[in-house]
């Protein structure tokens, strides 16, 4: 349950979900919604503009599984895991955080701060101690700060990725700037060799693609919507583009036949061949700015 205490910020209150808790914020910037289940941020609506992200309609709120849309945190490994029997974009992403800090900033921006550790569910999957933090920043940009801190006696190595769903008034066509020179893996395309990025990325759906020594600025040019998506990214090495197109998505129960239609998800974090080490008692932070300019 979340600490009611934090009720007392203007600008907060809490929601139920189905079988999990929302965290409802609005300020004189924005407005948002971030579940703790998961610390997913599903809704980031800045003053005078659309939300940035997107949500399916057809999204499960009960719990067994992350809701599909808004920023899941992929976490200690990016995409299937080693063992069959254990979940795609590791295991952070479909459990309970707790909410450690809520505050308002000086220029009213509205800060909090997530957490979770490992525990013997956690270490029966991954046999590692650590302290995963999501600091959030509600203001004229949505600034999310993923630390992870190596509590073990051992190094420890993680593939990470804020995985955004963009709400996109047309996929197709998509043109994503900042890619260019990037080493480019085609997921959809079996022992595909990496290509160098020429140029921009125009989004196709199907797409699932793996960008490496992408660390540029991005931006979005969703024109539909009359907007350009900003992403700034610190100690991101990789970005992924991903939209199933109309065939692949029906693979996804909680994804509706045309919803694909209705987002991108360009992700931002280390995967593949950017693995991070990190050594015991040191820490490492991916940091990701969005804004629209
Ligand atoms: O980031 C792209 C991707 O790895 C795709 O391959 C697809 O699996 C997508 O993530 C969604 O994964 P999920 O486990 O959330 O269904």
């Amino acid at each position: 349950m979340l600490d009611k205490n934090f009720q007392t910020l203007s600008g907060v209150s809490f929601k139920q979900l189905d079988g999990i808790e929302a965290i409802e914020i609005e300020n004189e910037y924005a407005k948002a919604s971030i579940t703790t289940y998961g610390a997913c941020v599903l809704s980031y609506v800045p003053q005078q503009q659309q939300d940035l992200l997107w949500v399916s309609n057809k999204s499960v709120y009960d719990g067994s599984k992350p809701v599909r849309g808004g920023v899941p945190i992929c976490w200690p490994w990016f995409g299937k895991a080693l063992s069959s029997d254990l979940p795609a974009h590791g295991f952070v992403r479909n459990k309970e955080w707790q909410l450690a800090k809520l505050e308002q900033l000086d220029s009213s921006v509205t800060r909090l701060q997530l957490t979770t550790q490992s525990d013997e569910q956690t270490k029966a999957m991954w046999p590692y101690e650590f302290e995963l933090s999501l600091a959030i920043e509600i203001g004229r940009k949505l600034i999310m700060s993923l630390t992870t801190v190596n509590c073990d006696s051992d190094a420890f190595t993680v593939t990470e990725a804020l995985h955004t769903y963009f709400n996109i008034g047309l996929p197709q066509g998509l043109r994503i700037e900042g890619l260019a020179d990037s080493i480019h893996s085609d997921k959809l395309v079996n022992n595909a060799l990496p290509q160098t990025q020429a140029g921009d990325v125009v989004l196709n759906p199907p797409m699932d693609s793996v960008f490496q020594n992408a660390n540029k600025e991005l931006q979005i040019h969703d024109e539909v919507n009359g907007r350009v998506i900003r992403i700034r990214s610190r100690n991101a090495n990789s970005a992924v583009v991903w939209n199933p197109g109309a065939e692949i998505v029906k693979g996804f129960s909680d994804i509706a036949a045309q919803g694909w239609k209705e987002f991108a998800c360009v992700e931002s974090g280390n995967v593949l061949d950017d693995f991070v080490t990190i050594a015991p008692g040191s820490k490492h932070t991916l940091s990701v700015e969005y804004s629209i300019i």
